[in-house]
C-alpha cells in the first residue's frame, strides 16, 4: 500500500477488555456489515482475537443491534459485562469507530449516546479532472486522473477515514468546473461515478459534485443558461433525471456562481435566488440539495476605488434575499467575510438568514495558513467561529445554532501521508469530530489524534498536543498582523509580499503609507461594521473596544497608536514577528526532542516540514519588519536586527 492509514492504523498497546473477544449480532445492511467488518479488523489490528458468534450470546461480548433506516443516532451502552451498539447501519459505523478509538486509547467502557449536530457534514475537494488540485498541498487527486474520475482502493480507505471521524459527505471536484469536469453532469462518466458513489455509500458518505451554472451551454450548445428560460429549466430536469437515477448515492450539487469569473444568474439579470431555485427544482424529485456558495464579490476592483469593500459583498448580495430560496437550497458561507485568512471576524451574513438554510464553509487546506508546510492547527479558530454569538435571535444565537450543515475545503491528496504535513491530518480528524459535535474541545481532539497517530507515550502526546495548540497563534504572529489579511505572494499565496495584492484587482488593500495602515470599516469608512447587530457593530466600530487581534481588519491607524499594553502599534507588530519566529523555533526544537520516540520516517517527515516552516517564518519576520521599518523609519525599540 502506498499510503498510510492515519488514525485508522490501530497500532496500540492498549489492553483489550475481555468482552472484545466475542462479537454478537448479524447486521443486514451493507453499512451494518461494514461496521461488523471494521470492528473485527480493528480489534485484530489491536492484537485481539475476536470471534464472530452470530446471534449467540454466551458471555461478555460486543453486541451490534441494527435498526433499519438511515438515522444517524448511535447508542453505545454497557450490557452485562459487555457492550451493546445500537443504531442504523451507518450509525453502527460511527459507533464502531468510536468504540475502537476509545479502546485504542485505553478506555474500557466508552459509553456514548449521540446524534450529529448537522445532517450534512462534508468535505469539498478542489480536485480538477486532470488530477491537479487547486490549492492542493498534498500531491495529486485520488479521485481524478488523466481527465476522468477513477476508482481505487484508496477511495475506500478515504471513506473509512471520513466516517471514522463523523463525516458523511464529500464533493469530489473543484467548484471551478472546467473542461472534463463539466462532463460529470452529462453521463459520460456514469460508470465511474456510480462506482465511487457506491464505495462512499457503503460507509454512509454521500457523493456531491460541483457543477457549472452554464452547463446547458457548455455541454449541449444551448444559447443561454438563463434560469427563467423554460428550455434551460427542462435541460436541468432531464439531466438530473439521468444522473440521479443512475447514481443513487448522489446527494446534490455544489455551485460557485457569479464568483471570480464563473458564470451565474447575474449574467441574465436574475438574482442568486432565481439561479439557485431553478437548480433546486431540478434536483428536488430525487431528494437532492443545492449548496450555493455566497463567495460573490467584485474581483475586478480598481485599487483607487475607495467606496467598494470586498468584506461587505456577501451580505450586500445575499441578506436582502433571505426567505427567497427553496428549502432544498443551502447557502454556503465562508467563515469570514473575505477569504480564509489567518484572522477574520465571523461573516455577518451568518446572522442575516432567518428564513434561509445556511452552512459554514471552513478551509482545512491551508491556503493562507502555511500550505501544509507550516503546522497550523485550525480547530481553535473553527470553535471560535461556531461559538460566536451573532446577537440576532436569542433562541439560536451562536453560529453553530444558526446553521444546518458544515463543510471544509479538504486538505488531502495522494501523498503517502494524505495531507503533506503529518500534523495537518489533525485538521482533517478534528474537523470531522467538530462537525459532529460543535462543542468538541480542540485540546481533547488534539490529544486523541496524537495518541491514535503516534501512540500513547505521554511525552509524545504532550509535545504534539502543545505544538498543535500553539501553532495558530505562532503562525499569526510571524505572518500577517492584526487581521489585516493578505500580504502573501499573489498567485500561489505562500510567503510574504506585503504589497503583492496592493495594486491589483482583488479588493484586498491595506493602503499603508508612512503614517498609517488599514482600511476604516466603521460608519465613517466603508460601513462594513453596520452589517452586524448594533452592539457588535458598535464594538467593532470603536477603536477602543475592537478586539486587538482584529484591529487592522476594522481600522486605519497611525503606527504610533497605543495598544492596551502601552506599546505602539508598530512595536507590537515588530515584537510579534520576532516572537513568532522564536516560538516556531521552539516548536521545532520540541519536535526534535521526540526523535527516539517516533518511527524514524514519521519523525523525519515532520522535521523536514519544520525546516521549511522556519525558513518561511524567518522570511515573513524579515520582510514584514523591514518593509514597515523602511516605510516609517521608526526603529525597533529593542534594537533588534531588522534587515534592509
Ligand atoms: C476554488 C480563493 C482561492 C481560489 C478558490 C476561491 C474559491 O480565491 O484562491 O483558488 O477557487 O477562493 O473559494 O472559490
Amino acid at each position: 500500500m502506498d499510503y498510510s492509514l492515519l488514525w485508522l492504523d490501530w497500532k496500540t498497546n492498549a489492553l483489550l477488555p475481555e468482552y472484545t473477544g466475542r462479537i454478537v449480532g448479524l447486521p443486514a445492511t451493507r453499512q451494518g456489515k461494514a461496521a461488523l467488518r471494521e470492528l473485527m479488523n480493528g480489534l485484530k489490528a489491536m492484537g485481539g482475537e475476536p470471534e464472530q458468534c452470530g446471534n449467540r450470546e454466551t458471555g461478555p461480548a460486543i453486541r451490534l443491534t441494527e435498526y433499519l433506516g438511515n438515522d444517524e443516532k448511535v447508542t453505545l451502552r454497557r450490557r452485562g459485562e459487555g457492550m451493546e451498539l445500537i443504531g442504523s447501519g451507518r450509525a453502527l459505523l460511527y459507533g464502531v469507530f468510536h468504540l475502537l478509538r476509545h479502546l485504542a486509547m485505553g478506555e474500557t467502557y466508552p459509553e456514548w449516546e449521540s446524534s450529529p449536530a448537522y445532517p450534512i457534514r462534508m468535505l469539498d475537494h478542489w480536485d480538477n479532472a486532470d488530477g491537479s488540485i487547486e490549492r492542493g498541498y498534498a500531491g495529486r487527486s485520488f479521485f481524478f486522473r488523466g481527465g476522468r474520475p477513477v476508482y481505487s482502493e484508496r477511495i475506500r480507505d478515504y471513506a473509512r477515514l471520513l466516517t471514522s471521524c463523523g463525516l458523511n459527505g464529500c464533493c469530489i471536484n473543484n467548484v471551478n468546473v472546467h473542461e472534463n469536469a463539466l462532463k460529470l453532469l452529462s453521463g459520460s462518466y456514469k460508470k465511474e461515478l456510480k462506482r465511487i458513489a457506491a464505495c462512499l455509500g457503503e460507509y454512509g458518505v454521500s457523493l456531491w459534485i460541483s457543477v457549472s451554472f452554464s452547463s446547458p451551454m457548455e455541454l449541449s450548445g444551448l444559447d443561454t443558461a438563463d434560469p427563467l428560460d423554460p428550455g434551460v429549466q427542462q435541460w436541468w430536469k432531464d439531466t438530473c433525471l439521468q444522473l440521479f437515477t443512475s447514481i443513487p448515492n448522489l446527494a446534490g450539487f455544489l455551485v460557485k456562481a457569479d464568483s471570480e469569473g464563473r458564470p451565474g444568474p447575474h449574467s441574465y439579470g436574475r438574482t442568486q435566488a432565481e439561479g439557485a431555485n431553478m437548480l433546486a427544482d431540478a434536483v428536488r424529485p430525487f431528494g437532492g440539495k443545492i449548496l450555493w456558495r455566497c463567495f460573490v464579490y467584485n474581483c475586478t476592483q480598481d485599487w483607487r476605488d475607495t467606496k467598494t469593500d470586498r468584506a461587505r459583498a456577501q451580505c450586500d448580495h445575499f441578506a436582502p434575499l433571505d426567505g427567497q430560496f427553496r428549502d432544498n437550497v443551502i447557502l454556503q458561507i465562508k467563515n469570514g467575510p473575505v477569504d480564509f485568512q489567518i484572522r477574520e471576524p465571523v461573516s455577518p451574513l451568518l446572522g442575516h438568514l432567518e428564513h434561509t438554510n445556511s452552512m459554514v464553509e471552513f478551509q482545512i487546506a491551508q491556503e493562507y495558513t502555511g500550505q501544509q508546510r507550516h503546522v497550523c492547527y485550525l480547530l481553535p479558530m473553527f470553535r471560535e467561529v461556531l461559538d460566536f454569538r451573532l446577537e440576532h435571535r436569542p433562541e439560536r444565537d451562536k453560529v453553530s445554532e444558526n446553521i444546518c450543515a458544515v463543510c471544509a475545503v479538504c486538505n488531502t491528496g495522494d501523498d503517502y501521508n494524505w495531507t503533506g504535513h503529518d500534523l495537518a491530518a489533525a485538521n482533517l480528524f478534528g474537523f470531522g469530530l467538530l462537525s459532529w459535535d460543535p462543542q468538541a474541545d480542540p485540546a481533547e481532539v488534539a490529544r486523541q489524534w496524537s495518541i491514535l497517530s503516534f501512540g500513547s507515550d505521554p511525552a509524545v502526546t504532550k509535545t504534539v498536543t502543545d505544538i498543535l495548540l500553539r501553532s495558530r497563534d505562532v503562525y499569526e504572529k510571524y505572518s500577517v498582523p492584526l487581521g489585516i489579511g493578505w500580504m502573501c505572494v499573489p498567485e500561489d499565496h505562500y510567503g510574504p509580499s506585503p504589497e503583492g495584492f496592493e495594486y491589483d484587482r482583488w479588493g484586498t488593500y491595506h493602503k499603508a503609507t508612512h503614517r498609517e495602515i488599514g482600511v476604516e470599516r466603521g460608519p465613517d469608512g466603508t460601513g462594513f461594521t453596520e452589517q452586524y447587530t448594533p452592539r457588535l457593530a458598535a464594538m467593532y466600530a470603536s477603536v477602543e473596544s475592537c478586539p486587538e487581534e482584529l484591529l487592522l481588519f476594522f481600522h486605519r491607524l497611525p503606527y504610533d497608536y497605543r495598544m492596551k499594553d502601552g506599546r505602539t502599534l508598530l512595536q507590537r507588530i515588530y515584537d510579534d514577528h520576532f516572537e513568532g519566529f522564536e516560538e516556531a523555533q521552539a516548536m521545532s526544537d520540541a519536535w526534535d526532542g521526540l526523535r527516539d520516540k517516533l518511527e524514524p520516517d514519521v519523525f523525519a517527515r515532520v522535521q523536514e516540514r519544520f525546516r521549511m516552516q522556519l525558513h518561511s517564518a524567518e522570511q515573513w519576520r524579515d520582510v514584514i519588519n523591514s518593509w514597515l521599518y523602511r516605510l516609517t523609519l521608526i526603529p525597533d525599540e529593542k534594537g533588534r536586527k531588522i534587515y534592509l
